[in-house]
């Protein structure tokens, strides 16, 4: 299967990030005109191109690289990038105040930025026929404004703040040199891996390397927590290796919460944890440790959201065998929809 499938593979035709191409009638900001009807930049991640273009580099005092580090630690499209295009990156990030009610990125626009969130709150809107509706939010961390960059589609959703705050940006050149081309290598690393998993079975195998677009790696050392039962939950998680154990604290009779965790399964390559939380909104029910060394693929809930749509009736029913379960292991007397802290 192609994994260049969304991305322009034709040769290099200009010197500029931003050139013309007729072939397709995705339209993408240009350099001399905005949003006319061509495809993608010139841009074959395989290709070591030669870099002749000059790198994008924002000076910044120590202060403000200890931020950006921060705010960048756990963000998944950086994850497998190695420490020279990290560093590239991080270089070429500045940094941008937002007041309330500032809209950071236009449904249908074209795509300039990619973003880190730093703090803040941020709504999320998609308008469809007609309607704007809000879809969800930041809360203080996270990152956004990846899509327009990597397909060359107009926006896809509206971000407006709705507290003062504070973001990373990353420019398009920038983000394409590099993250498509990390991108490319995910696609190659993970393809038959995430073809065996069966929960994405459901998907065409388009969108599942969309998936793989969006998707870091996150290793753990034996005993590491990888989930606290009663955290807010913000990832989805899919064990690529190694074996995570889901531990449970169950209520007394009174509501209170005994220390005793017990252990109520285990999770293998190819399985998945953490979706329950993102489906109910509520805290997480269980805690995950990692046995031994494991690796997960990760995915925020945006991308869960906006990617795993055809699997959620599965998702759905096997929490329904949670609920058959919890009631055989603890008695009737705790709720999987109001796990509590
Ligand atoms: P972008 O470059 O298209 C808008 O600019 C950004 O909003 C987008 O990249 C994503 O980073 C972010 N659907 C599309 N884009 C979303 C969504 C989303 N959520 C965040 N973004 N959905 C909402 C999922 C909670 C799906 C709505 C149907
Ligand atoms: P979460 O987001 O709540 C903890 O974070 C995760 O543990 C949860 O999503 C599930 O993915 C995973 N009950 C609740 N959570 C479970 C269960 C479970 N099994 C796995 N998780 N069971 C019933 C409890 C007795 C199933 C037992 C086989």
């Amino acid at each position: 299967m192609g994994h260049t499938s969304n991305l322009s593979v034709s040769g290099r035709t200009s010197a500029h990030d931003d050139f013309v191409d007729t072939s397709s009638s995705t339209p993408v900001i240009n350099r001399y005109s905005r949003r006319v009807s061509v495809c993608a930049e010139a841009f074959n991640p395989d290709e070591d191109e030669e870099d002749t273009e000059p790198r994008v580099v924002h000076p910044k005092t120590d202060e403000q690289r200890c931020r950006l580090q921060e705010a960048c630690k756990d963000i998944l499209i950086f994850k497998n990038l190695d420490q020279e295009q990290l560093s590239q990156v991080l270089d070429a990030m500045f940094e941008r105040r937002v007041e309330p009610q500032e809209h950071v990125i236009d449904q249908g626009d074209d795509g300039d930025n990619f973003y880190v969130i730093e703090r803040g709150l941020y709504d999320i809107f998609v308008a469809r026929d007609g309607q704007s509706r809000c879809v969800g939010r930041y809360d203080n961390h996270g990152s956004f404004g990846e899509l327009a960059l990597m397909y060359n589609t107009p926006r896809a959703a509206t971000i407006v703040a709705t507290t003062d705050g504070a973001l990373w940006g990353l420019d398009r050149v920038t983000f394409r040199r590099i993250i498509l081309k990390n991108n490319a290598k995910k696609r190659k690393m993970y393809e038959i891996f995430v073809e065996s998993v069966p929960i994405l079975k459901s998907l065409e195998p388009s969108e599942r390397m969309k998936i793989v677009d969006v998707i870091g790696e996150k290793n753990y050392k034996d005993g590491d927590r990888i989930i606290a039962q009663g955290d807010k939950a913000d990832c989805f998680y899919i064990v690529e290796s190694g074996e995570v154990k889901i531990m449970m604290k169950s209520k007394t009779k009174s509501g209170q919460e005994s220390n005793q965790e017990v252990e109520i399964t285990r999770c293998k390559r190819g399985q998945y944890f953490g979706e329950l939380a993102l489906v109910t909104n509520k805290p997480r029910a269980a805690s995950a440790y990692a046995v031994e060394d494991v690796k997960c693929l990760v995915m925020d809930v945006q991308a869960f959201e906006r990617l795993l749509g055809p699997c959620m009736d599965i998702m759905k029913r096997n929490i329904t065998h949670y609920e058959e379960q919890l009631v055989a292991l603890f008695g009737s007397s705790m709720d999987l929809r109001d796990p509590g802290k």
